[in-house]
Formats: structure tokens, sequence, C-alpha cells
């Protein structure tokens, strides 16, 4: 009688256990089935009603003036002092090479072996071997000179030469205003994902903030997404964007924006381009072909080249490959809050003998900063 029951309980348990199992197989299964769905990425720069694709003959975006779209328009905040407000970003990203050089430099006895391993943390920080060594070499000189023995002298000490070596002579303002009645023109070049839509979004907003009238020009006619994430920018602050048809010739639309530019008396000229990909030679003719074509109108005012940050030495190989075609300027360099290897700054001044002077610590709309010495050195060291 007791077995039997038993066995009855027995039975019933082990179908349970095969029911649940069954069960929770059944719902794992369905579960993966979904997620792909449910995870499409979200076009984040999509307007929300965009028409397609314009006609493929107006190089101009029609003008409506009825269309009432002041009320969205944002009030970019001005570009003094961000690099102050983004610093704890940066800071945060660059910790470990500041605390590394500091716990470093601040050690009892600075013999060959810390000298090396302060020479390692640098060079790991993407500044570049040739400007390690000088770096070394000017600091241990001075603190054999002076006489320096103590944390504090020679943290001061550090923080001298980083900044010396940042170079705070460059003139670091973007030539965003033009001549003889022209706009100013600033072209933005780089690889694609660099963030140069996002730079020249950002840019806008910042001379919006200082009054001036901007006009963005969609010359990256690769995809016209990338026309419409533009103008998802200059809408939100009330600039117009001038666009050709996808596929289109982008010289052409570079041109007409900057005639019309100079037609309604705008102050700056915002040119977006494509993603070069710097090994391919005929993109990159058609690059120095925007700026030739451009000029037939007016001077180009400043190049603009946008590197990643967190690239490392694949920026400096682009950045030397672009230097080649188009006279570059200044240096955007973004993601700088997405990595340690800050570095960067003072190996791509080096290569290109240009000033970095714009930086994004973020992806916020106002998280381009105006590049400061002082204060990127100062946020190393924090
Ligand atoms: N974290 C971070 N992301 C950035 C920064 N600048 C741009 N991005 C992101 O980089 C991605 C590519 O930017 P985009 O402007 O489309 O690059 P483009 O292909 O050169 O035009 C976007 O997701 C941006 O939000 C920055 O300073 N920090
Ligand atoms: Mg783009």
């Amino acid at each position: 009688m007791i077995d039997s029951a038993l066995l009855y309980v027995l039975i019933a348990v082990v179908l349970l256990v095969v029911a649940v199992g069954a069960l929770v197989f059944v719902r794992t299964r369905a579960g993966k089935t979904e997620q792909p769905t449910v995870r499409t990425a979200p076009p984040v720069e999509k307007p929300p009603a965009e028409e397609p694709a314009e006609a493929p003959v107006d190089l101009v975006e029609e003008e409506e003036p009825a269309a009432p779209v002041a009320p969205e328009i944002e009030k970019p905040e001005p570009a003094a002092g961000r690099m102050q407000r983004l610093r704890a970003r940066l800071a945060r990203s660059q910790s470990s090479l500041g605390r590394g050089l500091l716990a470093l430099i601040a050690r009892d006895k600075l013999d060959d072996e810390t000298w090396e391993e302060i020479e390692d943390t640098l060079i790991a920080a993407d500044v570049g071997v040739e400007p390690t060594q000088e770096l070394v070499e000017k600091l241990r000189t001075r603190m054999r000179v002076e006489g320096i023995d103590d944390p504090e002298g020679a943290r001061h000490a550090l923080r001298e030469e980083l900044i010396a070596l940042v170079d705070p002579s460059f003139d670091r303002t973007v030539a965003s205003a033009g001549s003889d009645g022209e706009p100013g023109v600033v072209l933005l070049v780089g690889v694609n994902g660099t963030g140069k839509t996002t730079t020249v979004g950002r840019i806008a907003r910042v001379l919006v903030a200082e009054e001036k009238s901007v006009l963005l020009a969609a010359a990256d006619t690769f995809r016209a997404a990338a026309a419409d994430q533009l103008q998802t920018w200059g809408e939100r602050v009330g600039s117009q964007t001038v666009r050709g048809p996808e596929g289109g010739d982008p010289a052409s639309v570079a041109f007409d924006a900057v005639k019309r530019g100079s037609e309604e008396d705008i102050d700056t000229v915002l040119v977006d381009t494509a993603g070069r990909l710097h090994t391919k030679a005929g993109l990159m003719d058609e690059l120095g072909k925007v700026k030739r074509v451009i000029e037939k109108q007016a001077p180009v005012t400043e190049v603009l080249l946008v590197i990643d940050a967190t690239t490392g030495q694949n920026g400096l190989v682009q950045a030397r490959v672009f230097a080649e075609v188009v006279d570059v300027t200044g240096v955007v360099l973004t993601k700088l809050d997405g990595t340690a290897k800050g570095g960067i700054v003072i190996a791509v001044q080096r290569e290109l003998g240009v000033p970095v002077k714009l930086v994004g610590l973020g992806e916020g709309a106002d998280d381009l900063a105006p590049f400061v010495a002082q204060d990127f050195v100062d946020a190393l060291l924090d």
C-alpha cells in the first residue's frame, strides 16, 4: 500500500519536473527569438517627420517661411569655460595616466628605472616616443639643476613641462569669420565615425549662441541619412541646411551652400563631408576637389580634421594622409571622454604642426569644448 502510494507520488513528481522543464525550455527559446527585434538599433539623429529624399534636382533646400520652427529652437550654451565644466570627465578617463605619473615622480629615489617607468606611462598614453623622451630629459635636468626632491616640487615641475609640451602658445581660435563680405567657410574632414557631423552640429550651436548666422552644407552625399542627421542639428538651432541628391557631387553642394551664404550675408558656412577612406586615392582626390570648388566662390577659412581619440596611432596615420590632400588648419579630437590616451593631443600636434582646437568630451549637444592647454594638463594631474 505504502509502496504503491510512494510510487504514485514519485511518478507525479517526475511528471511535474518534466512539465516545468519543458515550459522553461519553450520560454527561453521564445525569448531568444524575440530579442533581436527588440534590440533593433534606435536611429538617434533621424528627424521624426522627414520627407523622403528631396527631388534630385534642387540643391537648395526649399524655404517655407510659413513653417513655424521658432518655438522648438534651442538656446545653446556659450563655449567659454566649457573645458572647466567638462574637466571632471576628462579627469575620469585620464586618471590612470595622471595617477601613475604622479606616483612615480613622487618617489623618494628617482633612479633610471623609475624614469623608464615614467617614459612607459607616457608612451602608453599615446604621447609619442619623441615627445616623451624630450619631456623626461627636460624634467630630469630641471630636477637636478633646481635640486627638486620633494613630491610637491616634482608635481609642479611635471605640470609645467606637460603644459609646455601641449604648447599654450598655439592660436586655437576657429577661423569662422570671412572677409570682403564673404562668409567664413569651415570644412570638416575625417574618417567615418570620428564625429564630423556631430561636430558640425555642435559648432553651429556655439556660433548661434554667439548670435552668428550659420548655414550648413551636407556635402556627405553618400547616404541621405547623413544629410538628415545634419539637418536635424541645424533645425534645433534654426539654421538651414543645403543638401543635394543622394550620391550627387559633394563639391557642387558645398559650392551652392557657400554661394548662398554669400548672397544671404551668412556669417559662417559649415561644410560636412563624407568619411573618406584614407586609403582610397580617388575619394581623397574628391575631397581636394571640394575645397578647390568652394574657393571659386570664397576662401575656406578653416579646415578641421576630426580624429577619434580612442583610435590612437591609427588617428595619426589618418592625420598624415588628410594633411596631404587639404591644408589642415586645426584638429578636433573627439571622444576624449572615452579614453585614457589623451597623449594623442601632443602626438597629433607634433605630426601636423597645427593645434588641437576643439575637444569632444561626451555625447551631449554642448559637449564640445575649446581646447585649453592648462585645463587639459590639470585634468590629467587631478
Ligand atoms: N563619447 C563621445 N561620443 C562622441 C563624441 N563625438 C561624437 N561622438 C559619437 O560618435 C558617433 C559618430 O559621430 P558622427 O558625427 O556621425 O561621425 P561622422 O561619421 O564622422 O560624421 C556618434 O554616435 C556620436 O554621438 C564625443 O566627444 N564623445
Ligand atoms: Mg557624418
